[in-house]
């Protein structure tokens, strides 16, 4: 039983209760809650249940009481009995239905009424037979929109959030490291890539003990079963939902294998043809050359270098240009982590973050950052309780007032763009900031050409410094908003405004396309991290991911300045 499990039922417990009449707001809000505590902790809830009972649990934030029993009760039988009555009464597969955009838990729930829509099957069948766009408050352009809905969340299926996938692959190596049965071992594949999205795991290793090792691996406690196992190559199925492939390989072979499974594919048809024109064959077993003598396949660096080229970062790998780039001996020196001096977006529990100002400062020192920006919602962003004027004057007094220690703290907001392009709040509250973000939050459904005008109204008032997740893509569940983002980009580059990458792992916007499509501007960025826990300040190397995937050095990045460069630059 995981974390995810539990988080999910309570998820659908708050969605089914959000339809009851008998329900309250705060009962649904408290679920909520609850659900998002367990999907964010760190180790098994079932272990901090058994360390110390229903009392552990009511230690852990917005658990209750009576969500602490109901985890209890999970844990001891597999079962939540309010869950299995309220599925009674809404025998609706709303997890599935949900994902779909556009589709509340109300919709489903009156498609389940109206036709007896229970699943995505039932669903597909009934726009087969146009038989929702008759139903009142639905018609042909609802139908559309869920068809559209539908395929999207088709596409993306199977394929997991690099900031999940991630943490696993890096969990597998770290119990085969300590089995002490490898010499070696890495992660190859989309992982290494640092792709917005991961199709399976690739890790591979040398050894000397292969069975063993193949052993050791398919008995890992989130093995769900074994898909195919032998001694040089094994995939299992893992418990979080995605499969895992682990070869073993032999060590004159591995930089070989690990430049052909790191990918893409794209990348290596690309390299392959240089290869052979330069007379030598490349495939996961070594570099040859005319005499079939393996001359680059034990180490992965001397492969490029080889075919006369400079090394490629993994992220770059994408059959974009880079191979011409590098037999120009032109690669750029990426961004890297350790570049980044601080964060410039995150959230407090003024609003609608996780900690306070003063643990989420403590938290970047912990990282080593040498500032940070508190960057709380505007007052018409209501489900994070944004904060007025007046509110915003008084924490900042707050902040002025504390002794943060050796850390810079700029005061910031995350100012609502409305939907005439104004900013959120006043002039002379802006005027206090050290760092204006202007995002968009509502109203995403305009037309390409009142979108752009929206924003460029917004960062042409003089205020901003950075435009927050400038497409507002979810991944995997909603499309980006429609924007011009060549005529931002040169209202950006006007404005001194910095475009946002940001790094929370469903976001990542913008994302590597975006960044390269912009690369013929003179344009700076922020990678940031949106956080609204501490735990999410550790999301900057998705940021950091994309920003290299855009081939972004680290002077086109505001906040790998030093504290007094970047107060100049955001004109302070
Ligand atoms: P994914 O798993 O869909 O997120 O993406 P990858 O890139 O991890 O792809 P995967 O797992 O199918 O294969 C790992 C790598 O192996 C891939 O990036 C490149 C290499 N590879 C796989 N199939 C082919 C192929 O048909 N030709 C070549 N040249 N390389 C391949
Ligand atoms: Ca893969
Ligand atoms: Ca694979």
């Amino acid at each position: 039983m995981d974390n995810k499990e539990i988080a999910n039922i309570l998820n659908e417990i708050a969605l089914m209760l959000s339809l009851d009449e008998s329900a309250s707001k705060f009962e649904v809000r408290a679920y909520q809650k609850a659900a998002f505590t367990i999907s964010t902790l760190q180790e098994p809830i079932s272990d901090i249940y058994k360390r110390g009972g229903i009392k552990a649990l009511m230690e852990l934030p917005g658990i209750g009481k009576t969500i602490a029993l109901h985890i209890e009760e999970y844990i001891k039988n597999g079962k939540i009995k309010k869950y299995e009555m309220l599925k009674k009464k809404y025998p609706i597969d709303f997890n599935n239905l949900t994902s779909i955009t556009g589709m509340g838990a109300k919709r489903a729930l009156l498609l389940y009424k109206k036709l007896g829509i229970k699943n995505m099957d039932d669903l597909k069948k009934a726009l087969e037979q146009h038989r929702i766009s008759s139903l009142e408050g639905f018609g042909e352009r609802s139908e559309e929109l869920i068809k559209k809905g539908i395929e999207l969340y088709e596409k993306s299926k199977g394929r997991m959030l690099l900031g999940d996938a991630l943490p696993i692959a890096e969990s597998i190596v770290k119990r085969l490291k300590e089995s002490n049965l490898v010499d070696k071992i890495m992660i190859a594949g989309s992982t290494r890539r640092m792709r917005e999205t991961v199709g399976d795991l690739d890790i591979l290793a040398i050894s000397k003990k292969q069975e063993q090792v193949m052993d050791f691996f398919t008995s890992l406690d989130n093995v769900e079963r074994i898909v195919s196992k032998g001694p040089t190559k094994t995939t299992v199925w893992l418990k979080e939902g995605l499969s895992c492939d682990l070869r073993v390989l032999e060590p004159e072979s591995f930089g070989a294998a690990v430049q052909y499974f790191t990918g893409s594919k794209e990348h290596n048809i690309e390299l392959r043809q240089v290869a052979i024109s330069k007379g030598y064959k490349l495939n996961e077993y070594g570099l040859f050359d005319k005499n079939n003598k393996n001359i680059g396949g034990d180490d992965e660096k001397s492969i490029y270098e080889k075919l006369g080229m400079d090394y490629i970062p993994p992220e770059m790998r994408e059959g974009r240009g880079e191979i011409a780039l590098a037999e120009k001996h032109k690669i750029p020196k990426l961004v890297e982590l350790t570049d980044i001096q601080g964060d410039l977006h995150t959230h407090t529990k003024e609003t609608d973050g996780a900690n306070s100002a003063e643990e989420m400062v403590d938290e970047a020192k912990k990282i080593g950052y040498k500032y940070i920006a508190i960057t709380n919602h505007t007052k018409s962003l209501r489900i994070a309780r944004g904060m007025n004027d007046l509110q915003f004057i008084k924490f900042f007094k707050k902040l002025e007032n504390t002794d943060f220690g050796d850390i810079k703290v700029l005061k910031g907001a995350e100012v609502d763009i409305l939907e005439d392009g104004t900013l959120d709040l006043e002039n002379k509250t802006l005027k206090e900031m050290d760092c204006v973000i202007a995002a968009v939050h509502s109203k995403l459904s305009m037309s390409e050409e009142e979108m752009t005008k929206r924003v460029i109204k917004a960062l042409d008032s003089g205020y901003v410094n950075i435009f927050a997740h400038p497409t507002g893509r979810l991944i995997n569940e909603r499309e980006p908003y429609k924007i011009n983002l060549e005529k931002v980009a040169e209202a950006a580059e006007r404005n001194n405004v910095a475009l946002e990458i940001n790094s929370f792992p469903n976001r990542l916007d913008l994302n590597d396309s975006n960044i390269l499509m912009l690369s013929k501007y003179n344009l700076m960025f922020s990678i940031n991290t949106d956080s609204h826990r501490t735990s999410h300040l550790y999301y900057m190397r998705f940021g950091i991911g994309m920003a290299r995937r855009g081939w972004l050095t680290k002077k086109q990045i505001i906040n790998t300045m030093d504290y007094k460069s970047l107060i100049s630059w955001l004109g302070k």
